[in-house]
């Protein structure tokens, strides 16, 4: 299948960055599509992407200046983890997995996925990817997946927490969030929703989040000097439970795809001391994914 009309493919040419990140950096959110020849996309996608192979991903890891990947299953693949699992089993121990899980997978079935390297499954509450989950059916693969130790990855809106906040409260493993749980840049770090997430993350300590994808929330552009301040705060404040990630192959931009050495250029912008940077980069992803 063609991609979808309008479909941005990743960066052909990222520059080299001038931050090298420390010894054993995990890049802890991107994806890996198809190939679609190999691994077909899902028949209920909302999207169609450019294919985003394995060898590319883990050859942009070693040229951005990274150890390890973390490779989180994409609407586009729905629950048809095969390209993922494919990625985690041939990536020399250097990835690790989030899967999209159904209600009918079974006992076995999970197993194989942790074996492979599989940690966590994601809830995607963002309307334009997926219908979501009815909560009683995500309520029940939680307790499931949490006998294995896994925790769960939430995409949504943090403009969405005041609905959603108890719900996520009821769900009886770690929690990781995707993209800073989406700000509104537009409403300044002081603003409601923004400060409301940072009261969430006080309130709940065993919330993570993925200070990530500064180039979805700028309104400035690269290189997203207006989003800094968001994940700074973030990190600043709670330098125990931030992971950061690049996001290839960056589905769904709307205007250009990222150049991904300037979002590593980034990381010291929002975790200005190599304390920070050790944190965010190695030790707290060694402690979710690889411990
Ligand atoms: C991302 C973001 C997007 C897509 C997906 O699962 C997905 O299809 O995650 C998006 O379009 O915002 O996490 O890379």
């Amino acid at each position: 299948m063609p991609m979808s009309p309008g479909y941005i493919p990743f960066h052909p040419n990222p520059s080299k960055p001038k931050y090298k990140p420390p010894a054993g950096a995990v890049d802890s959110h991107c994806h890996v599509f198809g190939p679609e020849a190999v691994f077909p996309f899902a028949p209920k996608r909302k999207y169609t992407p450019c294919d985003a192979p394995k060898e590319k991903l883990f050859a942009l890891r070693d040229f951005l200046g990274f150890d390890k990947n973390v490779i989180v299953q994409a609407t586009c693949h729905d629950t048809d983890n095969r390209a993922l699992v494919d990625a985690l089993v041939h990536s020399n121990g250097k990835a690790k997995g989030v899967a999209f899980v159904g209600e009918d997978i079974t006992d076995a079935e999970l197993q194989e996925l942790d074996k492979a390297g599989v940690r966590g499954v994601r809830f995607n509450f963002i309307k334009r990817l997926v219908d979501s989950t009815p909560k009683d059916v995500m309520q029940r693969i939680a307790a499931r997946i949490a006998k294995l130790g896994w925790h769960i990855v939430i995409y949504f809106e943090h403009a969405d927490l005041d609905e959603m906040g108890s719900f996520l409260e009821s769900l009886p493993t770690t929690l990781v969030f995707d993209h800073m749980a989406c700000p509104n840049v537009k409403e300044g770090v002081e603003g409601r929703h923004f400060q409301n997430w940072l009261k969430a993350l006080d309130a709940n300590k065993s919330w993570i989040t993925k200070v990530t994808c500064p180039e979805r929330f700028t309104v400035t552009g690269p290189p997203y000097d207006d989003v800094a301040p968001f994940a700074r705060a973030i990190v600043e404040r709670f330098p125990d439970r931030v992971i950061w990630g690049t996001d290839w192959p960056h589905p769904n931009m709307p205007n250009e795809a990222p150049d991904d050495g300037l979002l590593v250029d980034c990381i010291p912008k929002i975790a200005p001391t190599p304390a920070l940077q050790q944190a965010l980069l190695v030790d707290n992803p060694m402690r979710l994914y690889w411990s």
